[in-house]
């Protein structure tokens, strides 16, 4: 259809029709900022503004992924490597990553070229995983995923407890975090069942000595709340939108 025509000459004429929003990573404790996440944008010049929701299921039905999250890892990584000397120290720089390209070779070689041609710490990368794109064929994941911790970069497991598997793959994959789904935050606001498995979640992560991000948070209760819980790392609506590169330059960065 017309999308996907327009998407694919994305790539092929490459226009300069994607661009990158960063929405920041919190500490709950002090309000210091200890990360941001990548989130894509498309805006077409007859179409507007697309949202990811729309075009991310035809990047897939196209077999476009591996080119998008080249496309984001790279210009993001090259953002982050010109600007880090402006940036605090020690902040993270969260990408997200379709499960398929996960384990291809391409990729796993692009993202070293990046991060050695940038000079940035592959430690302060993290990739996301969406949890539920993982059903079966977890030894594969698995393999992936060790692969590139041996590069160095940061695993987080993205939208936790919105999949069926949960509990084995915290288990089994090689994680650095994970980060706990809005819709599950939400629930917790309205039921007492949802609000115990919420906590219940938290506690099994911390034993584990994974990082846990909360997303989603949108109100001065629901911060309140997760700090009350031990959680240390926030991400929602409440503390920051996603915003543009330059824009978070201008809030957190020294000139
Ligand atoms: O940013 P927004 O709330 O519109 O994101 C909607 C969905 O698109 C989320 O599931 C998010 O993970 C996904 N998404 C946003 N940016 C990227 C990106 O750069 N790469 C990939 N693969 N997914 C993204
Ligand atoms: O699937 P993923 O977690 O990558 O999606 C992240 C998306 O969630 C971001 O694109 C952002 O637009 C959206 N988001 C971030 N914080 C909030 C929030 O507090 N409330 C809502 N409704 N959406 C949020
Ligand atoms: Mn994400
Ligand atoms: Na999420």
């Amino acid at each position: 259809r017309e999308l996907s025509d327009a998407l694919r000459e994305v790539f092929d004429a490459n226009t300069e029709q994607f661009y990158l929003l960063i929405q920041p990573q919190l500490d709950t404790r002090d309000g210091r900022l200890v990360g941001g996440e990548l989130l894509i944008r498309w805006r077409h010049p007859r179409l507007g503004e697309v949202m990811p929701n729309e075009f991310l299921p035809i990047i897939d039905a196209l077999g476009l992924n591996a080119a998008l999250d080249r496309w984001v890892m790279e210009h993001g990584l090259a953002w982050w490597g010109a600007q880090r000397e402006r940036l605090p120290d020690g902040i993270v720089l969260a990408i997200n990553i379709t499960l398929s390209t996960l384990g291809r070779d391409d990729f796993l070689e692009q993202l070293g070229n990046a991060i050695e041609a940038q000079g940035v710490e592959a430690s302060l990368i993290e990739l996301e995983i969406t949890e539920h794109a993982i059903f079966h064929d977890l030894g594969d994941i698995e393999r992936a995923m060790a692969r590139l911790r041996r590069l160095g970069v940061r695993l987080a497991l993205d939208d936790f407890g919105t999949g069926h598997t949960a509990f084995q793959l915290l288990q089994r994959l090689p994680l650095t975090s994970v980060k706990l789904d809005r819709e599950l935050l939400q629930a917790a606001g309205q039921h007492g069942r949802a609000l115990d498995a919420y906590s219940a979640l938290v506690g099994f992560c911390q034993t584990l000595r994974l990082g846990i991000v909360a997303e989603g948070v949108e109100t001065q209760e629901e911060a309140q709340w997760l700090m009350s819980l031990g959680i240390e790392v926030v991400q929602g609506y409440y503390f920051a939108r996603p915003m543009p590169l330059d824009t978070f330059l201008e809030c957190y960065g020294s000139v």
